[in-house]
């Protein structure tokens, strides 16, 4: 956007200009001017001294090494029916007609000079000083600038200096990307669902913007803040949107570009940084992904260049006076992997979590996509933040985006609501992948092992409601979803809850087997996400009767997928194993009993689906609920 880069980059096709240039230069000029009508020809020493000794000679030319010499016109052998190529050498005394240069080898001939002079044959010396420089360059200086072509651009690749200008011009420069006072346009208004956030932030700005008042009481200013979270909750635009509301200069630089190919250049780079930042203050410096740099040192060796790098962000957040008008803010989402140094009083002490926002949080995020794009009748923004729990707000921007994108594929000029929800599926499950075949047996398995799901669901206490059921194929490999929603955010999900998501999980597969007597390796998904469900009710949340409450595993880095470490003996973890094969046994048991019970509806809906392919969880539920419209089989209960 207005980022303003340190030094402009020169494209590569200016180079191959350049280079082309130089090479026309250099034979352009060497070439010498040809003689159109003058045709060459080799001859050797011998041959010259006899034409010279029997004063055929008319004039000789010495050019590196070289004679050139031309015969007298009487003596000139008749032209040749086919004329040589004429390699254009330098002219000598041209004539009209056609002349032969001869050229010879120069020998080591010290009386030659007094022999030609008494032949009375016009002599010179051509010293050729002009192509000598050139063949010089050729030479010599071509292969170097090659060399060093080829160096940079691989340094330029190997040490990330591209951003910078290169091996010559990156050397010490900080490479932050500067936004000027004013220019930052993006303001809190811009970051939704997260008003603590915001809160804990507006401390600085209010302090960039009247930095009297504090220095009067004699408070000191926090150095720096961490903005803490996981990728996509807009800590980077959270950072610009203070430098916004102060409309003081903004200084971003990631901390990988800190790590170089030089030992001691990413130091370097901070001093350039902050020196920089002081000549701007009051100004904001905004260090992404501060991890790379901010990792805890180690005591063994370790990698010199980052500590060096660090230690020198340490000594510089210590350096400027408390006052200076230099606020630096950091974001990580591997918190606990920082050196406790970063972390002291003085440098960044103030810690801003940055959360993945709540259903309020992901309604207002839409609402500010929302205004950018055009939209058509009604649209109900707190119906896709029910549906997309756990979704960041770059996620849900490019839900709106995936949205605009399909109504301008299909040829409307307005996003729908429609386009919204179908949107939420891509990011979910990937595109529809219509083109795919599948034969009626299949079909009526997706379709049976979908509407099992959806039964279950719904005839268990604490499972939630059924949003949507669809059999379409998607681009991900999902041959069908069933996709439930909350009514309202939950925090907290009890015993109960858990056992029945993991019952859920388990219909799929139970309607395979109940209605098809088969079990097919669609169902691996459903398999993993069960277990990995029955294992943490047993190892982190206390809710299995034998261990109580013994963490086994914890989670290792709360930000980033879902890693655990287990932390027990050999023998616990059999047990574990145990436990949760029986815990996912007795859940499957528990769906095949609600299915068989309610067979007539599992077949009845599994139908409706095969042939219109999607339905509304309002759908379902009414089918569910209607009086029974298929003949009655003998075990079925009517509702
Ligand atoms: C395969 N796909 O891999 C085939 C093509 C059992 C009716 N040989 O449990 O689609 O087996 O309730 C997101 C979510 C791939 C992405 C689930 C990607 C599952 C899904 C494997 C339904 N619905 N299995 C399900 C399914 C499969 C898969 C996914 C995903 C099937 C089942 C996929
Ligand atoms: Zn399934």
């Amino acid at each position: 956007m207005d980022e303003k880069q340190a030094k402009p980059r020169r494209p590569l096709w200016f180079w191959l200009f350049v280079g082309l240039g130089v090479v026309v230069l250099i034979f352009g000029l060497g070439a010498p001017r040809a003689l159109s009508n003058a045709s060459e020809e080799e001859v050797t020493y011998d041959v010259f001294l006899t034409a010279l000794e029997e004063g055929k000679v008319q004039e000789v030319e010495l050019k590196s090494g070289t004679l050139y010499y031309t015969l007298k016109e009487a003596a000139q052998p008749a032209p040749t029916a086919a004329p040589q190529l004429n390699f254009g050498f330098r002219t000598l005394a041209g004539s009209g007609r056609k002349t032969t240069v001869y050229t010879v080898t120069a020998m080591d001939d010290p009386d030659l000079v007094n022999r030609l002079h008494a032949a009375g044959v016009t002599f010179s010396e051509n010293p050729g000083t002009g192509n000598m420089l050139l063949l010089v360059l050729i030479q010599y200086a071509v292969p170097i600038l090659f060399y060093v072509a080829i160096f940079s651009f691989l340094f330029r690749r190997m040490g990330k200096l591209g951003a910078g200008g290169g091996l010559m011009g990156g050397l010490g420069k900080s490479n932050a990307r500067s936004i000027e006072g004013g220019e930052v346009k993006t303001t809190f208004a811009d970051v939704a669902g997260q008003d603590e956030a915001k809160e804990s932030l507006q401390e600085i700005v209010s302090y960039l913007h009247n930095p009297q008042e504090y220095t009067e009481i004699g408070a000191r200013m926090p150095r720096g803040a961490l903005l803490i979270g996981p990728p996509g909750t807009g800590k980077t635009l959270m950072a610009r949107a203070v430098a916004g509301e102060a409309g003081v200069p903004f200084l971003s630089i990631s901390g990988p570009e800190f790590v170089e190919l030089f030992v001691g250049m990413g130091a370097s780079k901070v001093r350039d940084l902050f020196k920089e930042a002081r000549e701007k203050a009051p100004c904001i410096v905004f260090i992404d992904e501060i991890d790379a740099i901010g990792k805890k040192r180690d005591g063994f060796g370790g990698n010199d260049e980052r500590e060096q790098t660090l230690n020198q962000l340490l000594s510089e957040m210590d350096g400027f006076e408390g006052n200076s008008g230099v606020v630096v803010l950091a974001a990580t989402n591997r918190p606990e992997s920082l050196d406790k140094a970063l972390l002291r009083p003085g440098r960044f002490d103030r810690r801003v979590p940055v959360e993945l926002p709540d259903q309020g949080g992901r309604e207002a995020i839409l609402r500010i996509h929302c205004n950018r794009i055009k939209t058509e009748g009604e649209i109900d923004l707190a119906a896709i933040a029910r549906i997309t729990p756990g979704a960041s707000g770059a996620d849900l921007a490019n839900v709106i985006n995936e949205a605009a994108l399909c109504a301008v594929r299909s040829g409307r000029h307005a996003v729908t609501q429609k386009d919204l929800e179908d949107s939420v599926d891509v990011a979910l499950a990937g595109k529809q992948r219509k083109s795919m075949v599948i034969s009626q047996r299949e079909k009526e398995i997706i379709a049976y092992h979908e509407v099992g799901h959806a039964l279950v669901a719904a005839k268990q206490k604490g499972a939630s409601p059924v949003h949507k059921i669809t059999i379409i194929p998607r681009t991900s490999g999902a041959l069908g979803f069933t996709m439930q929603a909350d009514e309202d955010e939950r925090f907290l999900m009890d015993k109960q809850e858990a056992f029945a998501k993991i019952v859920t999980l388990t219909g799929g597969r139970a309607a395979e087997e109940l209605c098809f007597d088969s079990v097919t390796t669609g169902a691996s998904n459903d398999i993993e996400q069960a277990t990995s469900i029955a294992r943490a009710m047993i190892t982190r949340y206390g809710m299995s009767e034998s261990f109580g409450m013994t963490a086994f595993e914890q989670m290792v880095n709360p930000y980033l997928g879902n890693d655990t470490t287990m932390n027990c003996s050999q023998e616990t973890a059999a047990r574990i194993d145990r436990e949760v094969i029986a815990l996912i046994d007795k859940a499957y048991d528990q769906a095949k009993t609600i299915l068989k019970d309610n067979r007539s509806k599992l077949d009845e809906i599994a139908h409706v689906l095969i042939a219109r392919e999607t339905i509304t969880g309002q759908e379902f539920m009414d089918i569910l609920n209607a009086p029974v419209a298929l003949p009655v089989s003998p075990e079925a209960k009517p509702e």
